[in-house]
């Protein structure tokens, strides 16, 4: 079928983007990311940069992105400034070197902020589709991210029209945007099933500048197989969640699950799979990985509602081979809804994230190493943290081959606040820090979290410390990190009484 609208290359599209816009990129991960677009920008910055004029541009994602677009706009240096979640390295060095400025959202606050105008004009929208019809109805590909409200609110948009991703994708996505205050009302689902939406964006047709046609894969990678620590940090997540429901703290049926991103959460999932103490449930999560896809199949997991597909190039050939038999069984969202802190709430989730550090009392941080370099952002921890029904973070025990402890007095910087944040677990055990005071709390940590290199360490820093509602002493209280930094290792770190 021809379609109205101009059908153009990478490069044609690339020439249509000027310096100092915004950009709305479409996607949620590397699943969904645009691929040809974004790098032919950059090579266009390349150019521009080489003849001696400027082009940077705002550049607003879902979340993180695959290497053709946060790593080659980076490697170009067109990010003038960036959010929100990043995980690409050279992103990353530029903003820790100062030449991309970044700041974070939720997730969930991305497409309000959007629409509220602090931001600014989006210039662009730049999405990637499964399908595009000749009336401006688009259907998108593997994840939703903030692209509804990018193409709703852009001046004009370009779409990525890949065909690697079948039409009959239409149907997996449900697309809802929430009015704004003061006219918001309540997000009207109320189970993890639910479709309040629609199954396509319908853009004006006469906004969208073009389509460039591709066939490129996700640029996922795969994962790592699960190694003894991941697989200990799971079996002990899944033994607690266990433990709750069978003394009644957790409701027979179970409660929605939302769980973060990369090998942690992975082998989390698989092991609450093999768990035989917990009964089928559902995922009410933002990334839908390989291990949850490994569950629906075996129907542990009975449904998936998620904002991404970000699975492994093999695991989405399956999906896409019994496309109908995953149909019922999952659905994708805009983040806003997925990461809702009112669903949350409402559904009452179970929540597991992960720590770069937490410290003795609960704080933890998720971005920052050593209190200053950005590692990935927030993504959607805060969301579900703050909101869930039991909050879990989870980390391995240590760093950097042991040299860095990841249970400190204090951290360096703080994402989720010991408020917030429920439970606590490495490979060594679980701490449950509900309805414990500070000192308490102190002590759980070093006994069921801390590694045993660290336990008397940590240990003596309370002996010094216990004076106080929270046993902290400020001369001592980064000693640990300064340790490190100084002679690379937290173990040297002396107390100071
Ligand atoms: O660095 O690869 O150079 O060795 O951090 O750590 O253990 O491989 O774990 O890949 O799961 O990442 C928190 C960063 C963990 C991630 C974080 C170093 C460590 C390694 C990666 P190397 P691991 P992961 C989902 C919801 C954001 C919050 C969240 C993240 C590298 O999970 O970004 O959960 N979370 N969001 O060596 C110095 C420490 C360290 C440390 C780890 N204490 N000090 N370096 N590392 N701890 C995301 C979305 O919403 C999309």
């Amino acid at each position: 079928m021809s379609l109205p609208f101009p059908v153009l290359t990478a490069e044609e599209a690339a020439a249509m983007v000027h310096d100092r816009q915004t950009i709305g990129f479409g996607g949620f991960t590397a699943a969904g990311a645009c691929k040809v677009i974004p790098l032919a920008i950059a090579a266009r910055a390349k150019a521009e940069h080489a003849a001696g004029r400027p082009f940077k541009l705002g550049v607003i994602t879902g979340a993180s992105t695959g290497k053709s677009l946060d790593g080659a706009l980076a490697a170009a240096e067109a990010i003038d400034w960036r959010t929100p979640y990043q995980s690409d390295p050279t992103l990353r060095k530029s903003i820790n070197e100062g030449k991309t400025r970044f700041f974070d959202l939720h997730l969930s606050a991305v497409q309000p902020t959007v629409r509220s105008g602090v931001l600014g004009k989006v210039h662009w929208a730049i999405v990637e589709a499964s399908d595009v019809k000749a009336d401006g109805t688009v259907t998108l590909s593997t994840s939703v991210g903030a692209a509804n409200t990018f193409i709703r609110l852009a001046d004009r948009v370009l779409i990525e029209l890949n065909a690697h991703h079948p039409a009959a994708l239409t149907g997996f996505h449900d697309l809802y945007e929430p009015a704004d205050p003061p006219h918001r009302r309540e997000i009207p689902l109320y189970a993890p099933t639910d479709r309040i939406g629609s199954p396509v964006v319908k853009i004006d047709p006469k906004k969208i500048a073009g389509v460039v046609k591709t066939n490129n894969p996700d640029e996922t990678g795969a994962f790592d197989q699960p190694d003894e620590v991941t697989n200990r940090i799971g079996e002990n997540v899944a033994a607690f969640l266990a433990s709750e429901l069978k003394i009644g703290r957790l409701p027979s049926s179970f409660l929605p699950l939302q769980s973060g991103v990369g090998n942690i959460a992975n082998a989390v999932i698989g092991a609450l799979g093999s768990n035989k103490g917990i009964p089928p449930f559902m995922m009410y999560t933002e990334v839908i990985q390989d291990s949850v896809i490994d569950l629906i199949k075996s129907g542990k997991c009975t449904f998936a509602s998620g904002c991404s597909l970000t699975v492994s190039p093999q695991k989405l050939t399956d999906i896409y081979r019994d496309l109908e038999f995953f149909r019922p069984r999952m659905v994708l969202r805009p983040q806003e809804i997925s990461n809702a802190p009112e669903l949350v709430r409402r559904l009452g989730l179970i929540t597991v994230n992960t720590a770069i550090e937490v410290d003795l009392f609960g704080n933890v941080n998720s971005t920052h190493v050593m209190g200053k370099d950005l590692m990935n952002g927030i993504g959607g921890s805060g969301d579900f943290t703050r909101n869930a029904h039991v909050s879990i973070y989870t980390c391995p025990s240590v760093a950097k081959g042991g040299k860095i402890s990841t249970i400190v007095p204090l951290v360096t910087h703080l994402d989720h606040s010991e408020h917030s944040v429920q439970i606590v677990v490495t490979e060594y055990g679980v701490a449950d820090l509900r309805g414990k005071a500070p000192a308490d709390r102190a002590r759980l940590m070093i006994e069921k979290c801390a590694h045993p290199d660290y336990r008397t360490l940590l240990s003596a820093y309370l002996d010094i410390s216990s004076k106080g509602h929270v046993p902290q002493t400020l001369q001592n209280a980064f000693s640990m990190h300064l340790a490190f930094l100084q002679q690379g290792d937290m173990r040297q770190a002396k107390w100071v009484a």
